[in-house]
């Protein structure tokens, strides 16, 4: 029989998602640790795998520790083996808990930055763990380079554990570059850092980030869970994800155009929201709360009023699907057009109104102009402002505060223009 693995990463013990009520018992990620805990002991799992940031830093650090010991004993009795490597999170956390023989099941791999081979074998089947632990929290050199007299059995599968940034030379925390990975005799590399899932190779070697089994915030969209691995042979190791994050967020766009008062609207996006889960139902299951950020798109006349009919829905809407999963609105932001014929001829009038037209064509256009520049100017110094006021230190601590790009700020402006044009063209007398 093909030896069951499964692997996961990222799972920074002691932190909750943001958007979901917060006593909620699925908001804490040792929500998930031990939903994978008694997972891979009802489906018979060999090896599990952890790639680093298991435990966060900064967040309730001794109750997390507690909870991954606990884990820890139930898989020994289970004669479940565990194969770890330290992250930039946890690198003098996890060698800690593996001091002592506490945990004979347990092991960390290349502890201090020395990659090391450890043999597992079960039922006449045979896998080299092969692995490189942070030593400290920043790592500006690819581990990679260090992958010399690494002693590996070219008779027997190899899986490469290593946490850090593929293909992002200048990162502090372990730049890997994707081509140090593919010249080695590894059948799959499993990796922790990225907190989005996502195969990087699909064979020879397959290179999987497995990320955050627990999705945190709505900057991690879709499924998210462990991944299986099934080891059929040396180069023959295929990927499996189990979705079994109890949370999910999303982000949809609805088109309003045809919303004409506030019980048309509110029925265009319930549908759009309730169609946009049935269709994911089967990957719901072990899902308890699906938050959507939702995007307005379309043409409508008068912006102001739709932006007023849709705001209550964030507090208001709440639905449960057949599979107990609440459904819920963390965010509105509108991305919708003033009804206007021929917004390229509006933009060259001398008016504010063409001024306008004129910036938003810039911003759908990647264009610059001089007034746009100076609206990014501004909404740059806001910004950076707002976000170093000591009122939104506790937010930061706890990084829930979202950094603003460029992207963000031009999505704002054009929004701005979008509705100031609205607003403009409607007081206009026809
Ligand atoms: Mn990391």
């Amino acid at each position: 029989m093909p030896l069951k693995i499964l692997s996961t990463a990222d799972l920074h013990l002691g932190r909750s998602a943001s958007s979901v009520p917060e006593n909620a018992e699925e908001s804490s990620t040792k929500y998930t640790w031990n939903r994978m805990v008694d997972w891979s002991i009802k489906n018979e799992i060999d090896v599990l795998l952890l790639l680093g940031d298991v435990v966060d830093r900064n967040n309730r650090y001794y109750e997390a520790i507690g909870h991954l010991q606990a884990g820890f004993e139930k898989l020994k009795q289970a004669e479940i083996a565990v194969y770890m490597v330290a992250g930039n999170h946890d690198y003098d956390v996890l060698p800690e808990m593996v001091k002592g023989d506490r945990y004979n099941n347990v092991n960390l791999l290349g502890f201090n930055g020395e990659w090391e081979v450890k043999t597992f074998s079960k039922n006449g089947e045979q896998i080299q763990l092969v692995g490189w632990s942070f030593p400290k929290q920043f790592v500006t050199e690819d581990p990679l380079l260090n992958f010399n007299n690494v002693n590996i059995d070219p008779n027997y599968p190899a899986i490469g554990l290593l946490h850090g940034d593929v293909d992002n030379r200048e990162s502090k925390y372990g730049p890997i570059g994707l081509n140090n990975l593919t010249n080695k005799p590894i059948g799959a590399w499993i990796l922790g850092h990225i907190h989005k899932p996502q195969e990087l190779k699909d064979n020879a070697p397959l290179i999987w980030y497995p990320g955050s089994p627990h999705a945190m915030s709505a900057k991690e969209p879709g499924i998210h869970g462990p991944l299986l691995l099934t080891v059929e042979g040396a180069n023959d190791i295929k990927a499996t994800p189990v979705p079994l994050s109890p949370l999910r967020y999303e982000h949809i766009s609805v088109d309003i155009t045809n919303a004409e008062d506030e019980e048309r609207l509110r029925d265009t996006i319930t549908s759009a929201l309730f169609n946009n889960a049935n269709e994911k139902v089967k990957e719901l299951e072990e899902v308890a709360f699906l938050v959507y950020d939702i995007c307005l798109v379309g043409e409508h006349a008068t912006i102001r009023k739709i932006e007023s009919w849709a705001l209550p829905i964030v507090d208001d809407y709440e639905q449960e699907m057949g599979s107990g999963t609440r459904l819920s609105v963390r965010k509105v932001v509108n991305n919708i057009r003033p009804a206007v014929e021929n917004l390229e001829e509006l933009a060259k009038e001398p008016s504010p109104a063409g001024m306008l037209a004129e910036t938003i064509l810039a911003v759908q256009n990647g264009r610059s102009t001089t007034f746009l520049d100076e609206l990014l100017k501004k909404w740059n110094g806001k910004s950076d402002e707002m976000n170093n006021s000591g009122t939104y230190q506790p937010l930061r601590a706890a990084e829930k505060l979202n950094e603003m790009t460029s992207e963000d700020a031009k999505a704002n402006i054009l929004q701005e223009c979008n509705r100031l044009l609205g607003e403009l063209l409607s007081q206009q007398v026809k």
